[in-house]
């Protein structure tokens, strides 16, 4: 076997689908094998973001390696954005970079694409992965593929593989099992008891989901945890979509002030509140009405649990999870909806439903409630979201899956990772996206049919950076042009269509649901100062605490944490 395919193979054993990306002369060789062997899929999209955010997603939605291949220098920087969210949100994305030969390195002279140094994107890359490896040696390749893509899938974050393109066809051994990682099982066992000990003390358990439960595929078990457990649960704002269908007793997403007040009560009242694979980030936290006080909380993330003030160090969440699940019962039949008898009840959110067919404008809880009909009648389709108003209006949607990046928040992931999820689970996506945002990355749905998707998209064309807008109303800037993006969806091979009503928005979708094979783009002009209710309560609480912060004279400290790097 040659190197390439050894890597190839590596990564399908390990889940990949399928591998995005945009060649290049230092990645030619690379992708020359990826296409003649079919060991995977390979989908080209137009800009290095698109083909980061498209295997993000892929890697989300499977629960498996995303992959991206690109060039070197060029390519590779102008993945690193995408890569840094993905490290930021904890998904298992593998880079695969092209690299100058490593007989061609030796030459002295300048290589084209090179920024300062030869090193200088491994360096880069250092900085967001938690592995890398320079793929210079076929004697050591298959040990190296296998280290960074175990601590890949370990620690769910990206990797980065260098792959000089005078090595791609050398002779290579296949790929061995992944190391395994540090485990400590008496450790484990006083952990689980510990956490058990901790809920059956509390007054009012809770139980909070994010990340790293859909990372690790934990989303069953979790939820059977929750039954025996007799604990509410609720998503943080980034694990919106988690726990769907699995019967698990949800009562919403938390988002302090600017959301559902009976899961806030939940959340901040409680006095014992378990995070799982919880993120703790601002757009999770934020907006707390009062600080969620995290000595009485249990953090289970990034292989450590934490109660009070001691941390317990290697416990992967799944072995948490499953050493738990060994200390309970199943639950009884009249638990299963998840309250124990001396907490309060939590009714689970209600969403907004029945769109009025009329010649009104259309406002974002207009279009949550266009797709919640919608679903209502022709069952769940998977979200991508990008980050905006239209991420706020998710919020309002009945639970189905979603991708967004909630907590890094950066813009232009919606389309390409619609996209890219479309790819990889063959299931029909809609997209979520503001004008803004459409503007980065809406090109890429040109690379629809090559790509063999069809999303529907629904764009939020409110003019404007509208989120910006609400945090500073008084800057101009804020003020976009009038695009009429859907005008250009034909050129582009899809269907496209502008509404400005509530009626047209309706007979839209319904259009877009029942046509096939081509994307399709619902253009929802939005009129200028229109925003959801919970971007409007989100933006307000956000204003307050700046000022408050500004009055005492408390600034942030920018605290570093030191990474969880292997
Ligand atoms: C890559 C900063 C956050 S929200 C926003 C900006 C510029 C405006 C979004 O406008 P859009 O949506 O898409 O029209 P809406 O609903 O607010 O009108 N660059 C990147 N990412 C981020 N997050 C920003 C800038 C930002
Ligand atoms: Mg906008």
């Amino acid at each position: 076997m040659i190197l390439a395919e050894s890597l190839l193979r590596a990564l399908k054993d390990r889940g990949a689908r399928e591998i995005f990306g945009i060649p290049g002369d230092f990645a030619l060789p690379f992708f020359k094998v990826a296409e003649e062997s079919g060991i995977l899929p390979l989908h080209t999209f137009s800009h290095e973001p698109a083909v980061g955010f498209a295997a993000d997603a892929a890697g989300r939605f499977n629960g498996a390696l995303g992959v991206a291949a690109v060039t070197y220098g060029a390519g590779a920087f102008n993945l690193v954005n995408a890569v840094a969210g993905a490290y930021a949100e904890k998904s298992p994305l593998v880079v695969i970079s092209g690299a100058p030969g490593v007989a061609e390195s030796q030459r002295g002279l300048l290589v084209h694409h090179q920024a300062k140094t030869l090193d200088s994107q491994f360096r880069v890359y250092r900085e967001i992965t938690c592995a890398q490896a320079r793929l210079d040696d076929p004697a050591r390749a298959p040990g190296e593929i296998a280290r960074v893509l175990g601590a890949c899938r370990a620690l769910s974050r990206p990797v980065y593989i260098e792959l000089p393109r005078d090595q791609v066809d050398a002779e290579c051994a296949s790929v061995g099992p992944d190391p395994a990682p540090p485990e400590q099982p008496e450790a484990l066992a006083a952990c689980a008891e510990e956490v058990l000990a901790r809920l059956a003390a509390a007054r009012s358990p809770v139980m909070m989901v994010c990340a790293e439960v859909r990372r690790y595929g934990l989303e069953a078990r979790v939820a059977e945890l929750a039954r025996r457990l007799a604990v509410p649960v609720v998503t943080s704002f980034m694990g919106r979509g988690l726990l769907v269908g699995s019967g698990a007793p949800l009562i919403g997403t938390y988002l302090g002030v600017a959301g559902d007040p009976a899961v806030t009560r939940a959340v901040e009242e409680s006095d014992a509140l378990f995070l799982v694979g919880v993120i703790l980030c601002d757009t999770n936290f934020g907006v707390s009405q009062r600080q969620v006080d995290l000595r009485r909380a249990i953090h289970a993330f990034d292989r450590q649990v934490t109660l009070g003030y001691h941390t317990y160090p290697d416990i992967a969440l799944g072995r948490l999870v499953d050493a738990m699940l060994a200390r309970l019962k199943p639950a009884p039949a009249s638990n299963r909806e998840g309250r124990r008898n001396t907490a309060p009840a939590v009714a689970p959110q209600v969403f907004p439903r029945g769109l009025a067919a009329d010649e009104q404008a259309i406002a974002p809880t207009d279009i949550a409630r266009a797709v919640n009909d919608v679903m209502d009648r022709n069952g769940p389709m998977p979200i991508a979201s990008d980050v905006g108003d239209c991420l706020f209006t998710a919020m309002d949607i009945a639970h189905t899956e979603l991708t967004a990046p909630g907590y890094y928040a950066g813009m232009g992931y919606g389309v390409p990772a619609g996209m890219g999820a479309q790819a990889t689970t063959g299931r029909r996506v809609l997209v979520l996206v503001g004008d803004g945002a459409f503007q980065m990355t809406g090109w890429e749905l040109g690379n629809c049919r090559r790509i063999g998707v069809n999303p529907i998209v629904i764009l939020f064309n409110n003019r404007s950076w509208e989120m910006l807008r609400a945090f500073q109303p008084e800057s101009r800037f804020n003020a976009l042009d009038d695009w009429r993006f859907a005008e250009m969806a034909a050129g582009m091979g899809g269907d496209g269509v502008r509404v400005t009503t509530r009626r047209q928005l309706k007979d839209a979708l319904d259009r877009a649901v029942a046509t096939r094979g081509r994307f399709q783009l619902i253009e929802a002009m939005i009129p200028a100062g229109v925003q959801s209710p919970t971007l409007e309560r989100y933006a307000t609480e956000f204003k307050r605490k700046r000022e408050a912060l500004q009055r005492t004279g408390i600034r942030d400290q920018g605290s570093v944490k030191e990474g969880t790097d292997a």
